[in-house]
């Protein structure tokens, strides 16, 4: 039966998925379909679908499939990929400007984040994408970034004194983290096997992402302090984006616009639940650290800023 059915559906299936659209967006994310990068680029998809009547489709590449976070963006310069939901971390290496919106305890609330972000600094921050072959088309929300470790309680910074913590793939974030006296290491997610085979003691994340991944089967030790803001970003191939007709430009400007509102809203509607869950999975966990001690530890991080990093973290400091 097979053998027949096979080849006739095929012979069907094939010239009309050809006749049916004229643009393929390859969309990599290195996170797993419970993620919130996953629910945002399903929301990008269907609005870029629908909107493009068919005639832009879009295919979601999840788990790594398509590489690591720097992979992705090397292989959107070259139009290799089409589209990404990348952390703001690694993207620092293609966009130096970046750094500002990574510095740590710089943004002390929601709207703070939003108002930089969707504000005068996010926009230039984006535009400058350009400059790296790439386009910046929306921030989104990964969250605030937490630490945990399989050794002991974290409360203040001495305590995190020579702990192997795993940090993303950025120069900011190893410094931070060598600055506080960690001994840093840069891996790309996901991380899980090296936790559990302790090659090295602890990470940092959102809470989401540290339940999500059931860190807390590796990691006994949470301490909530919501050190960097992790923004995620909408970013393009550059090439691709310049073969397009205006008006499907404009339309990936706005799927991204409304898929990254859509996901900061489900994000933060549901913070309260990953704590409650992580508690729950038996967690120790540390509410009041003493951020007064990781603060004084980053503080000299900031003479490192040159140019236009610096000036935007000036103006964001200011604020
Ligand atoms: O969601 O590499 C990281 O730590 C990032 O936070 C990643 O997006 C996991």
């Amino acid at each position: 039966m097979k053998r027949i059915f096979v080849p006739v559906l095929a012979l069907f299936a094939l010239p009309l998925a050809l006749s049916a659209s004229t643009y393929t967006v390859e969309l990599g994310i290195v996170t797993t379909p419970n993620s919130f990068h996953y629910k945002a680029a399903k929301k990008f998809k269907d609005i870029v679908q629908k909107d493009s009547g068919g005639d832009i489709v879009v295919n979601i590449h999840h788990s790594k499939s398509v590489g690591s976070e720097t992979s992705i963006l090397q292989q959107l310069q070259l139009n290799a990929l089409q589209m990404g939901v990348i952390t703001a971390g690694p993207i620092d290496k293609f966009v130096p400007s970046i750094k500002a919106i990574e510095f740590p305890f710089i943004f002390d609330s929601f709207a703070k984040v939003d108002k930089i972000l969707d504000g005068k600094i996010g926009q230039e921050i984006l535009k400058s994408f350009k400059s790296a072959n790439l386009v910046g088309y929306h921030f989104l929300e990964n969250g605030f970034r937490n630490i945990t470790n399989s050794k002991k309680p974290i409360h203040s910074a001495s305590d995190v004194k020579g702990l192997k913590i795993r940090v993303m793939n950025s120069q900011l974030q190893i410094d931070i983290w060598k600055d506080i006296g960690a001994n840093p290491t840069p891996m790309p997610w996901p991380i899980y096997t090296q936790l559990s085979q302790h090659v090295i003691d602890g990470q940092e994340n959102p809470l989401a992402v540290i339940d999500q991944y059931k860190l807390y089967e590796v990691q006994k030790y949470l301490t909530l302090t919501r050190h960097v803001y992790s923004a995620l970003v909408f970013v393009g191939s550059k090439g691709f984006y310049d073969s397009l007709p205006k008006k499907y430009q404009e339309l990936l400007f706005k799927a991204s616009r409304e898929a990254s509102i859509y996901e900061r809203k489900l994000n933060r509607d549901k913070a309260n639940f990953f704590l409650s869950d992580l508690k729950k999975q038996g967690m120790i966990i540390d509410e009041n650290p003493d951020l007064a001690s990781f603060k004084a530890k980053v503080k000299p991080l900031k003479s490192q800023f040159n140019g236009v990093a610096k000036k935007y973290l000036e103006e964001i400091l200011a604020q």
